[in-house]
């Protein structure tokens, strides 16, 4: 949006009929805002996104237009994330994992084997433990809605042999998103991981520069990955969930009641979303395609293996006493 757009809508809100939304001015919405993130347009976190934006652009008349670009369109996370900083696209959704480039305690959320479902989540994340890295997040200067999104319990998909023991991963080369607390827990489980960017793991599978990848079933599902593999482990090893973030600049420049449709509508969404996963996730652990074998694992193993390496000693120490202690508060004791 224009300074002077800006200034005519400021004008038009000061002078107009009283209304927090006067009916439009240009013919068109008067704040036109960008959404981007990496899951396929028909994962639940798109499904939900178009649709608030949809509850959004009707409950300020129209004045609020956010437009939705899935799929890694406007490129990578870490591209996506220096483009919300610079303004060039407005909000954003990320894992913690990665946002932790940025906000180092956002990674928490990923520590191996520290929840034990969904329920522990949320208590944290919609807690103690969430407020601490939202708060985080908006030191750094960005946006952060309240609400996580959920991506779900990681898995492993291997296309080369089925894992099953932490040894099955000696000498494994796994895709791991860009981030210091995925290429660790890896290390410390005996593998060898690479990074690669989520839009590029496809082909880093079937062109073998990676062995197999971790990810939550819906992920692997709508991104088709279950195509590239061949085996499933259910390790359980980490939960990831999205932060939703804004350009405080741009989210700023929307009349505050404008603001506040946007928070309560998107974290209204994000709501809708964790169902929506939290659905998928279990009803694909039976059904994810013909061509891939279930392989059942004892995540006590790999975790007790992590203990061995000395991961959780380690990760305490970078993320410090008070955010350990919530996340401990949760998850009991870890390190
Ligand atoms: O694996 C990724 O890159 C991540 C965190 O973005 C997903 O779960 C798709």
């Amino acid at each position: 949006m224009s300074i002077s757009r800006r200034q005519v809508v400021k004008a038009s809100l000061a002078t107009g009929s009283g209304l927090a939304f006067p009916s439009i001015v240009f013919g068109q919405a008067q704040f036109k805002m960008k959404f981007a993130n990496i899951m396929p347009p028909d994962h639940p976190v798109n499904v939900r996104m178009r649709e608030a934006s949809a509850t959004i652009k009707e409950r300020t008349n129209g004045q609020v237009e956010i437009q939705v670009f899935p799929a890694s369109q406007l490129g990578s996370d870490a591209d996506m994330l220096s483009q919300l900083r610079s303004g060039g696209i407005d909000f954003f959704m990320n894992s913690g994992l990665i946002l932790s480039s940025l906000v180092p305690v956002a990674a928490i959320n990923g520590v191996g084997f520290a929840f034990p479902d969904n329920a522990a989540v949320w208590k944290a994340m919609d807690g103690a433990l969430g407020k601490h890295v939202a708060s985080a997040i908006e030191k750094a200067g960005l946006v952060a809605f309240d609400r996580m999104w959920d991506n779900g319990f990681r898995q492993t998909l291997s296309a080369t042999k089925p894992i099953r023991t932490p040894a099955d991963l000696t000498g494994f080369k796994i895709r791991v998103p860009p981030s210091p607390l995925w290429t660790a827990l890896f290390k410390d489980l005996g593998a060898s991981p690479v990074t690669i960017p989520w839009g590029e793991t496809y082909t880093a599978l079937q062109t073998k520069v990676a062995d197999g990848l971790e990810n939550p079933l819906a992920g692997i599902y709508f991104a088709k990955m279950h195509e590239v593999g061949k085996f499933l482990s259910n390790t359980n090893h980490m939960w990831d969930g999205f932060w939703f973030v804004a350009n405080r600049r741009s989210f700023q420049a929307l009349p505050a009641a404008a603001q506040d449709i946007v928070r309560q509508t998107v974290n209204a969404a994000a709501l809708k979303e964790r169902e929506d996963v939290e659905r998928l996730n279990q009803e694909l652990r039976t059904n994810i395609g013909k061509s891939v074998e279930f392989v059942n694992v004892d995540p006590a193993a790999f975790r007790k293996r992590l203990q061995d390496a000395g991961f959780y000693t380690e990760w305490k120490k970078r993320f410090g006493e008070e955010a350990w202690g919530l996340l401990e508060s949760t998850t009991g004791k870890l390190a």
